[in-house]
């Protein structure tokens, strides 16, 4: 029987609703700044969301709308400067507050904390932005909670490539089958489960049409004691949310 070492904790979408009213609003302010007359609603954002990475995200959207661009510019150039301005607004949108945890994401944190149970992350985003919603949201001190931040390029393919999980199963020197992977899409329960991570997903507004067939547990959110949460597929909480002893024993009964 399998024992839960360690939870591995995608950042967007998962930890806190950053797409839509985070990094979006972001992309537009660097969009604006630079001079150019695109604009990401929250029903375009859906659709471009299907992109990992906010340069690679960014290309999409000229090679699908082919929006105005400027003549005379390199275009890897001018993404990178886009996105450059992008994660300073993004930063800028945290400190200032905007931000906040999804419902028992504290609380779960909080507990693996006091029962050692080791925490690492596994994002697209850039780093940066990753430690500065843990900063922010959760503590200021919370980056140095997770022995593993893995962000952004460090890995040549972003999900839903499992190189991600992989780079912090290696670091962890941890087996998959003593972890359980954290995510909100099916992007990440494709590198998770490529990974061979069993994964709980936590379904928000932009995903929770998206199959999450090889999950093993789709909950709405991890919930807290006055904020119950909903099973979506997989075994019902006995309880009002997800909390260790819901980790253990899906890991526990893990079937291979
Ligand atoms: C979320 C993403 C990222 C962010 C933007 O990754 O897909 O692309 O939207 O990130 P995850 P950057 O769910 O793995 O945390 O602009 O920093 O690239």
């Amino acid at each position: 029987m399998a024992e839960l070492k360690a939870l591995i904790f995608d950042v967007d979408g998962t930890l806190a609703e950053t797409e839509r009213d985070g990094h979006r609003v972001a992309f537009n302010q660097a969009f604006k700044a630079a001079g150019l007359p695109w604009y990401w609603s929250e029903g375009i954002y859906g659709v471009l969301l299907q992109v990992s990475g906010g340069k690679e995200r960014i290309h999409f959207f000229i090679k699908k709308y082919a929006p105005p661009l400027p003549a005379t510019q390199n275009l890897d150039q001018l993404i990178a400067e886009i996105h450059q301005a992008k994660t300073q607004y993004y930063t800028a949108l945290l400190q200032a507050g905007q931000v906040s945890l999804r419902p028992g994401i504290q609380r779960l944190i909080s507990d693996a904390r006091r029962k050692h149970i080791r925490l690492a992350i596994a994002t697209t985003s850039r780093l940066e932005n990753a430690v500065a919603l843990l900063e922010t949201a959760l503590a200021p001190d919370a980056p140095s909670w997770f022995e593993v931040i893995a962000a952004g390029d460090i890995v040549p393919h972003k999900k839903p490539a499992s190189d991600i999980y992989h780079y912090v199963l290696d670091q962890l020197a941890l087996a998959p089958a003593n972890c359980l992977a954290i995510e909100d899409t099916e992007h990440g329960l494709t590198a998770a489960w490529g990974a061979g991570l069993m994964t709980v997903i936590t379904v928000n507004d932009y995903t929770y049409r998206q199959n999450f067939a090889a999950a093993a547990l789709v909950l709405n959110h991890l919930g807290k004691p006055d904020q119950p949460c909903q099973s979506l597929r997989g075994k019902p909480l006995t309880h009002a949310y997800f909390d260790l002893s819901v980790a253990r024993s899906l890991v526990a009964t893990r079937l291979s």
